[in-house]
This record gives C-alpha cells, structure tokens and sequence, in this order.
C-alpha cells in the first residue's frame, strides 16, 4: 500500500487530495497544525482514515518527525499562507511559510531520507501568481515570472528550490504551477467563494450586497478537484518536471457576476454590488491565463469542469447553506451539503 504525507490536508485542496488517494489505495497521512486546530474536526468529517501528524510548516523537527512517523513515498507540500490579499499586511510570515517553509520540507526529506532525497517523491504546490505582470499570454513553463505581491515572491523562492533540489541531490521533486481553482470548499475569503455565498444570501433575503475590490481581474478558474489529480500524476511519472495546469479561458470578476447571479434569477446585479477602494490590492495581477498543453500531452490530463458549472456548483452548495442557515438548523455541517451537491459536472 503506497503511502502518503500531505501538509495543508485542512484546506480545499488538501481534502480533495486525500479523498482521491484513498481511493487510489493509499495510506493517507496529513500534517496539522496549532493545539486545538479548528478545522480538523472537518478532516475527520470527510476523510476518517486519514492519520493527523502534528506538525509546523515553521518547525524543522516537527516536519522530520511526521515523515518518520508516516514513513511517506510521496509528500504534497500544500501548506501555505495562500491569501494573496492578506500577503502584504503578513509579509515576513507569508515568505516563512509559503517560502522557506519549502526549503523546511525539502531539508526534513534530506535528514529522514538520510540524503537518498530521490526515494521520496515531493510535489511542491506552485501557483500561477508568480507570473504576475505577465510577459506573455497565454502562460507556460517557459513563461518568465514577475510576481506582484508577497505571496508570489515566496512562490517563486519555493519553485526554485523545489528545482534546485531536483538538480543538486536527484530529489524526485515537481512543480504544479496551478491556476486558480475552486470549489464548493474554496475559503469564504476568496473572490468566487465571496461571491457565490454573497449571492446565495441574497436571493434568501439574509444580506444585501456584496462588497468588492476590482471587478476587471481576469483568472483562469478551473476545479480544485480536477486539479489534485494533476499533482497526483506529476507524482507517478518516471522523471521530475514542472507543469502548468489550466483550463486555458479566462474569465473577469464581472463574468463571475453575471453567472453567479443568473443563477439565482437576479439579471441587474448593480444594486447588489459595492466597490471598496481597501479591497483594490497594492499591485494588482491584471490577466492569468495558462497553457496546459504539457499536461495534457505529457500526463494525460485535461480540466473536466467548465466555468459555469462550477460557479453554479458553488452558488447551489451556498443556497443550501444559507437555507439551513435561515432556518437556524444545527447539526449537519456545510460539508453533509457538499457531499450531497457534489463537484461541477
Ligand atoms: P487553503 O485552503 O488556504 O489551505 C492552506 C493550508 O495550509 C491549510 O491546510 C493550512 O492549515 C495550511 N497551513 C497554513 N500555515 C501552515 C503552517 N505554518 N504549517 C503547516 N500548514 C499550514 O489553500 P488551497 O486552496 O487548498 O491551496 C493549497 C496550496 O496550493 C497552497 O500552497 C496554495 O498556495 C497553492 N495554490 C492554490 C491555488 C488555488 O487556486 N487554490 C492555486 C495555486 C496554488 P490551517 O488549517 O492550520 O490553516
Ligand atoms: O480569489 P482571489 O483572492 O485569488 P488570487 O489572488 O488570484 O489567488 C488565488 O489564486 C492563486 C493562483 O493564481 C493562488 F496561488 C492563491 O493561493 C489563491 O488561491 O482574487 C482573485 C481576483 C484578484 O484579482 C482580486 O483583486 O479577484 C479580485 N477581487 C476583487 N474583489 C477580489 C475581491 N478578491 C478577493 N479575495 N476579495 C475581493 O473582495
């Protein structure tokens, strides 16, 4: 039975991932953090059989021991601060996880492996923000990065490590420079998931509008559950690499809009939309849009979702939370109603 370690096992990719490598069979370990961390009961939720390390994407040691403990054939390194927004005010603490918090996981499997670094596998979750101002249209792996905030200056310092340990000791280590991508468990603080839970809320008459920062940003939005696949393929080739992983269209946050409420029957969202001048960020990453075509010729991948189905899979996941939330149910959580939603067709 393979097994596998993966840090940020709490958030929205880390679920997605652990589910798909149980199913594959595997033995699933996750890492957690903090003494009494909110978050895990949701683990427990959804993934029984994942075994929780305690552990610290700040913390040496504590990275060793889980990988000793959990003995993994492949580690996914998905912990990070992974709010752009929040980079700026949380600098320093945004580069000592998201940045040397790599190089961190990268010494824990020098020492655990007792410098043999290629018999653990390591995917190094890399993102499409450290292209930032963006040098070309569409992005790929040739792409040159010029990240525009703290976040993608510690994703580019944790991609290249991920590289340069690949080159210097013969670790087995990938890059996923993944595209945004989404989900009924997207974080409430990220723009698709502010919006679809706005929307919800709404339509039910429990709030009035939704405040944003630019409504012009274009991303490359695709599912969080198609995506974990990728990480998982990029794992089982016979040789290291770096892929780009998109759906290849981009939409703005007003196409967002305009999906988000058709849904619920709203046409003229105007009046339900704000602009706050503090939610427009320091330097903005205007376009994204990636060219996947190494992944798809390289390891058979291709995105399954389309837009539309996944924003009208968020805003169905979010009425049912916001009816249950209405009528002051308690009991099942909102992740009883993902279950029972689904992912996007
Ligand atoms: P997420 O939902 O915000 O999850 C982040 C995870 O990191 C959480 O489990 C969090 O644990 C953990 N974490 C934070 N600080 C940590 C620390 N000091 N030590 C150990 N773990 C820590 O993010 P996501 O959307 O699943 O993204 C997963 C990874 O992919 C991140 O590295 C993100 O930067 C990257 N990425 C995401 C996207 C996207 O569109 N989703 C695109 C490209 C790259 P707690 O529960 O303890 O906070
Ligand atoms: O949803 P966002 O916060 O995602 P962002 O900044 O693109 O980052 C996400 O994707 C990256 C991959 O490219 C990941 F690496 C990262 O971890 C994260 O998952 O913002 C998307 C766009 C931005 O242009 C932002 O300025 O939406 C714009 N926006 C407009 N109003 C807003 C808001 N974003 C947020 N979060 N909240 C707003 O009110």
């Amino acid at each position: 039975m393979p097994r596998a370690l993966i840090t940020g096992v709490t958030g929205q990719d880390g679920l997605y991932l652990a589910e798909l490598l149980i199913a594959k069979g595997y033995e699933v370990f996750g890492l957690v953090r903090g003494q009494n961390n909110p978050r895990v009961p949701r683990v427990k939720q959804i993934v029984p059989s994942v075994r929780l390390l305690d552990g610290d994407l700040r913390d040496l040691p504590s990275l060793i021991g889980a990988l000793d403990a959990a003995q993994p054939d492949e580690v996914y390194n998905l912990g990070a601060v992974s709010f752009v927004g929040m980079s700026w005010q949380q600098a320093e603490l945004t580069s000592e996880i998201t940045g040397i918090g790599v190089l961190r996981m990268l010494e824990a499997i020098q020492i655990h492996t007792h410098n043999e670094m290629g018999r653990v596998r390591f995917y190094q979750a890399s993102s499409s923000e450290m292209f930032g101002k963006v040098r070309e249209v569409p992005q790929t792996e040739a792409t040159p990065f010029h990240p525009r905030s703290p976040y993608g200056v510690a994703k580019v310092f944790g991609h290249f490590m991920t590289v340069n340990y690949r080159e210097s000791y013969g670790a087995h280590a990938c890059s996923g420079i993944l595209f945004n991508h989404e989900s009924p468990r997207r974080g409430h603080e990220f723009v698709t998931r502010k919006v679809t839970r706005g929307v919800a809320r709404i339509a039910l008459g429990l709030q009035d509008r939704i405040t944003l920062g630019n409504l012009e940003a274009r991303r490359d939005w695709g599912f969080a559950g198609d995506y974990v696949e990728a990480m998982w393929l990029m794992l089982q080739q016979a040789e290291p690499d770096d892929y780009v992983i998109a759906t290849g269209v981009t939409h703005s946050v007003r196409d967002l809009l305009d999906v988000a409420f058709h849904r619920v029957g709203i046409g003229d969202w105007d009046r339900h939309v704000a602009q706050d001048p503090r939610l427009f960020r320091p330097a903005e990453v205007d376009l994204l849009v990636g060219d996947a075509s190494k992944a798809r010729s390289l390891l058979g991948w291709k995105p399954r979702s389309e837009f539309r189905s996944l924003v009208e899979t968020m805003v169905d996941h979010d009425l049912a939370v916001a009816r249950r939330e209405r009528h002051g149910s308690a009991g099942r959580s909102p992740d009883d109603v993902v279950r029972q939603t689904g992912g996007p067709g």
